[in-house]
Parts: C-alpha cells; sequence; structure tokens
C-alpha cells in the first residue's frame, strides 16, 4: 500500500497513527504542500481535490479522505479495534472525530490559507489569529463534551484509543507547533498525555517524518 502525504500534514497524521496501532506497514509517498505538488497533474490524478492523504493499492482506484480512509483500515483490520462495539459507542466517537476532521480542520488547511493570503488580504497576523480561532473552537468543543460526557475514560471514549484520539491529537498537535493559545483545556490536554506515551503516536508524530525540519 502507498500512503501518499506530508509530514505535517494533519489529516495524513490520523491514518498513520491507525496503521501504527494496527500493525499496518506502508510506503509513504510525500506530497510537499509548500511547493505546491498538490496541484501537479500527476497528483491531481490520484487526488482530484488535490490534498493528502490518499491511499493506494496495486490495481485498486486510490481511496481518499482520512475519515473513510479510518473507516477502511477498521473494516479490514478489525484488531486492535478503534471503535467501540457497541452503536452507540460508535456514533459518539465518530461525532468527535467529524467534530475535528470535518469541522475544524477544513478550515485551516494550505488551500484556505492561500486564499485568504491571495484574495483577502491576510498577513502572518491575521493568520494566525484565524487558526487560533478554528483550532481553539473544535478543541474547546471536545473540551466542553469530554468533561461532561459520561463515555470519557483515559481515552476520549473509554481507556483504549479511538478515532476520536487520532482527530484529538491531529488539532492538538497543530496548537502545539503553531504556539496558538487557545485557553485552558484540560481534558484535551489530559487526553493528549495519555495518547502521547503510546509508542504509535509518537512514531507518527510529524516532526519525525521524512521532510520535516530537522
Ligand atoms: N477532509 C480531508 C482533508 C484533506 C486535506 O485538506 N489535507 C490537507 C493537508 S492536512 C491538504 O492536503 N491540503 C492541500 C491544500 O489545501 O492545498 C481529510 O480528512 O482527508
Amino acid at each position: 500500500m502507498d500512503l501518499y502525504g506530508y509530514w505535517r500534514s494533519a489529516a495524513t497524521y490520523r491514518v498513520r497513527v491507525a496503521l501504527n496501532l494496527k500493525g499496518i506497514g506502508v510506503h509513504e509517498i510525500p506530497i510537499d504542500l509548500d511547493k505546491g505538488e498538490q496541484d501537479a497533474p500527476y497528483f491531481r490524478a490520484i487526488n482530484p481535490q488535490g490534498a493528502v492523504p490518499a491511499l493506494v493499492e496495486p490495481g485498486l482506484p486510490p481511496l481518499t479522505q482520512s475519515l473513510a480512509l479510518l473507516e477502511y483500515l477498521e473494516e479490514l483490520h478489525p484488531h486492535p479495534a478503534l471503535l467501540p462495539a457497541d452503536p452507540r459507542g460508535r456514533a459518539r466517537v465518530r461525532s468527535l472525530a467529524a467534530g475535528i476532521a470535518a469541522d475544524s480542520h477544513p478550515l485551516i488547511v494550505p488551500r484556505v490559507r492561500n486564499y485568504l493570503m491571495q484574495r483577502e488580504g491576510f498577513d502572518a497576523t491575521r493568520w494566525k489569529a484565524w487558526q487560533t480561532q478554528w483550532f481553539g473552537e473544535g478543541l474547546r468543543t471536545l473540551e466542553a463534551r469530554l468533561t461532561t460526557e459520561p463515555g470519557t475514560g483515559k481515552f476520549c471514549h473509554g481507556d483504549m484509543p479511538t478515532f476520536a484520539d487520532l482527530c484529538l491529537m491531529s488539532c492538538v498537535i497543530g496548537v502545539r507547533v503553531f504556539k496558538l493559545d487557545i485557553g485552558p483545556t484540560p481534558t484535551v490536554d489530559r487526553i493528549a498525555t495519555a495518547c502521547d506515551e503510546l509508542e504509535a503516536f509518537a512514531r507518527a508524530h510529524p516532526k519525525l517524518q521524512a521532510g520535516a525540519p530537522t
């Protein structure tokens, strides 16, 4: 399997952690988002959206969208499970994950930054305020839910990592890397520390991937 990704891509990170947790080996092919390789014709032929990750298996069309990839990997390799056994638990985990992957993260991707910089007069200061707003909104919503909902345990749902933790961490790492002040999120921080302690998360960290600045 080939995974087209980028070292600092949050969406690729989510899939990388799932692969690590499940012990699935892939060949990761970097698409340099800073050089605009996502717009090269060869990559647009793989993902017309011009976004990573994309998972390619021999003889099969590419699969895209990190949440769809997580579901696919879960069905192919159910152990260890990254979704709870009960329908209600699965719905909760998918809901927590989508809050980050479907609602917050899309607002801070390079194509949005490029549009705001090139067409709306944004500079670095306004972009940082924008990032702070949308990363912050995503994690504060998670914080409110994780603090009050009974399903929360050592991780977002119970005591084993699920899709929700992969998404939480993809956002937490962005906040850490960009040094964004989003206010206190103690439950998110506690769960992030639990994820940090797992080798599968540590090994997927952006700074350890090919192409990351040393
Ligand atoms: N919803 C998609 C988001 C994919 C996405 O936007 N990926 C970013 C990197 S995290 C990307 O490749 N952006 C390229 C661009 O915006 O030009 C997913 O979860 O896979």
